[in-house]
């Protein structure tokens, strides 16, 4: 037991002097308590004996384990933030909360179940320069899902391959494209070309359709030259707006993510979350949940993220699980499975502000406003074994229509090609705001037709 990190009379951890957490934890042996403190020291402070070196101040920055639940093995953790770097940096945070922790020796099962930030601290972080909004506004699309595609095969098409079926995706009326996560600068397809072509079928599509479209460039590198060098040819060749930033967060990390959160705050930041599963799975004792890494995501500035599709796609995933997720990016004020947190920056310390905001609803409504003071909120992206006969089921599921969704399988393996499936999906999501059942809507609609008898097989 290491009693410096043990404070269970801590008066109002939401005080504003620290960033809380919850952890389930196992002990591998002995009891709840002494090894939540030894989670305590080991993710803030100290180490696993007490030091000699420890000054009054250092101690003042311990972790302290503020509650616990025997029966269902939760720990309550404040941390005062003043620990984190004060550069707004994510991957500083991580390495304190789930970095070494995940190997010690007293945890059997260390799982990070949900994270709070005061007012005071989301001060230094960036959240989202851009969202769907922005990408609502170029597209001219309302009232809906963004509706996207991922280009199949995953990889081996050469770039001009690759274009042509961006091309037919949006001709057949599909907003959005993204590179799958793995696309970088293959030899059969070189970044420059991919870039090139895709302009072109771009341009094509544009002037068939009348409507503007949109590509996701994955510009995850081995480094951060070469990833700058992708980001700025594809600015230099398309129009604002028309384009969106890929970044494996995960692969890549955090430092890639808030590096083109900087440099590039006027365009749509994508996150893709490959590998997520090795710390999110339920299954896995040790981790973080996918609400941990959308709160992150949305404090990283992150545009938008995958959050899966609530169990109705091919990836594991509750609707509880997911859904939380979503909530924790669109929300100014979301519920998660512990904490409901505010987006809002506006300090505890500034008694003046919290009076009027308390007291005024007027004003508390602009108070409330993401745009004043605020982290502003980020895009769901649901992915993963969807198809256009999954459409309404998703949306209804999510209660919203303010989210992208992206196919793969799901359009290109449509029996007439991907220009088929794109105009399937644009058709189920008409049957859905006609509020007309896909059957129905199908006996007039010969794509959609189509869909459903091969995927619904
Ligand atoms: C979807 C996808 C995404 C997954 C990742 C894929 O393709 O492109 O990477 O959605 O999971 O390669 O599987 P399909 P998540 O539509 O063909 O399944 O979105 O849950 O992070
Ligand atoms: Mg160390
Ligand atoms: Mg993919």
């Amino acid at each position: 037991m290491q009693k410096a990190y043990l404070k269970l009379d801590l008066n109002n951890p939401q005080n504003g002097q620290y960033m809380l957490a919850v952890f389930h934890l196992v002990p591998e042996s002995g009891d709840l308590l002494s090894a939540a403190t030894e989670v305590a020291a080991e993710s803030s402070t100290g180490s696993n004996i007490e030091v000699g070196t420890a000054t009054d101040f250092s101690h003042s920055l311990d972790a302290l384990v503020y509650k616990v639940d025997e029966q269902k093995n939760l720990v309550w953790i404040a941390y005062p933030w003043r620990l984190f770097d004060r550069g707004g940096n994510i991957q500083n945070i991580l390495t304190f909360i789930v970095g070494n922790v995940f190997g010690m020796k007293e945890a059997k099962a260390l799982k990070l179940l949900d994270v709070w930030f005061p007012a005071e601290m989301l001060e230094q972080y960036d959240g989202p320069a851009r969202n769907i909004d922005n990408l609502r506004k170029y597209l001219d699309v309302y009232d809906r899902p963004i509706l996207g595609a991922i280009i199949k095969p995953k990889m081996g098409l050469t770039a001009s391959q690759y274009a042509e079926v961006c091309y037919d995706f949006w001709s057949g009326g599909g907003d959005f494209v993204k590179n799958d996560e793995p696309q970088a600068d293959q030899d059969f397809c070189p970044y420059e070309h991919m870039v090139k072509y895709v302009k072109q079928a771009m341009d094509k599509a544009v002037q068939e359709t009348g409507r503007k479209k949109i590509h996701s460039f994955n510009i995850s590198a081995a480094d951060f030259d070469a990833m700058i060098k992708r980001a700025d040819l594809i600015k230099d060749t398309f129009e604002p707006g028309s384009y969106a930033f890929l970044v494996d967060g995960i692969t890549a990390g955090w430092t890639a993510v808030q590096t083109i959160r900087r440099r590039y705050p006027d365009v749509f930041l994508h996150f893709h979350r490959a590998m997520h599963g090795a710390f999110t799975r339920e299954e896995n004792p040790i981790g973080f949940t996918n609400l941990v890494l959308a709160k992150f995501a949305r404090l990283a500035g992150a545009s938008g993220i995958h959050v899966g599709t609530s169990g109705i796609g091919k990836m594991a995933g509750s609707p509880d699980e997911d859904l939380v997720a979503s909530h924790a990016l669109l929300k100014f004020k979301s519920e998660g499975y512990f904490f409901s947190q505010k987006w809002g920056k506006i300090s505890h310390a500034d008694k003046d502000l919290a009076r009027i905001e308390a007291e005024d609803e007027t004003n508390s409504l602009n108070l409330n406003d993401e745009l004043w003071r605020g982290i502003q909120k980020s895009t769901p992206i649901l992915s993963g074994g969807l198809n256009p006969t999954k459409l309404k089921a998703i949306i209804d599921i999510m209660g919203t229509v303010d989210f992208i969704t992206t196919m793969g399988a799901g359009v290109h393996a449509h029996p007439d090609g991907t220009r088929a499936g794109a105009m399937a999906v644009l058709q189920a999501c008409e049957a859905y705001q006609k509020k007309i059942d896909i059957n129905e809507y199908a006996k007039d609609h010969e794509e959609l037709a189509r869909a459903i008898k091969f995927f619904g097989a």
